[in-house]
């Protein structure tokens, strides 16, 4: 059985600003992820420091806290198959210039620092991200009938 799986998302400043968050949220749906979570939110810089504690010490990362802190991001939990890696596959690489043309990053960004969305690296990030951004009570464990739809009673 191939394994169901949570995995972060970040929407990111840029995304929202330039008006993207549905479309992004979209393609996620489309393939067959479904969204557990989902709030806005701004990051303060502490929360900036403990997200991106591998690229404290980076030259570019005071221009990375103060992109991400600036103006608010959409956070959401995905849950769906091999979902970490395949929701990996479906951004794209960092570098969005250079990011195959059908990934997000590579539809919607050319940029390295403004690439879009955010999502975890591994099974074992994915946990301590949804953690660092949901509480438990903030994420939902629902079935997807789609029949119940198709056959609602209209009386
Ligand atoms: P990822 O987002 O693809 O996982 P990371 O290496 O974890 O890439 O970097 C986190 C974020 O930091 C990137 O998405 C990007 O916004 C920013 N970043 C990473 N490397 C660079 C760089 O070389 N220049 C500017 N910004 C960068
Ligand atoms: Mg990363």
């Amino acid at each position: 059985m191939p394994m169901r799986e949570r995995t972060l998302l970040l929407i990111k400043p840029d995304a929202l600003q330039r008006g993207l968050v549905g479309e992004i949220l979209a393609r996620f749906e489309k393939k067959g992820f479904k969204i557990v979570g989902l709030k806005m939110l701004k990051m303060d810089k502490a929360l900036a420091k403990e997200h991106y504690a591998h690229l404290v010490s980076k030259p570019f990362y005071p221009d990375l806290e103060k992109f991400v802190t600036e103006h608010p991001l959409v956070a959401a939990v995905v849950e769906g198959k091999e979902a970490v890696e395949v929701v990996r596959l479906i951004v794209g690489p960092t570098n969005a210039s250079r990011a195959p043309a059908g990934t997000i990053r590579g539809d919607f960004s050319n940029s390295t620092s403004r690439n879009v969305i955010h999502a975890s690296d591994s099974k074992e990030t994915a946990a301590k991200e949804i953690h660092r951004f949901f509480k438990p009570h903030e994420l939902f464990d629902y079935s997807v009938n789609v029949e119940s739809y198709l056959y609602a009673s209209d009386e």
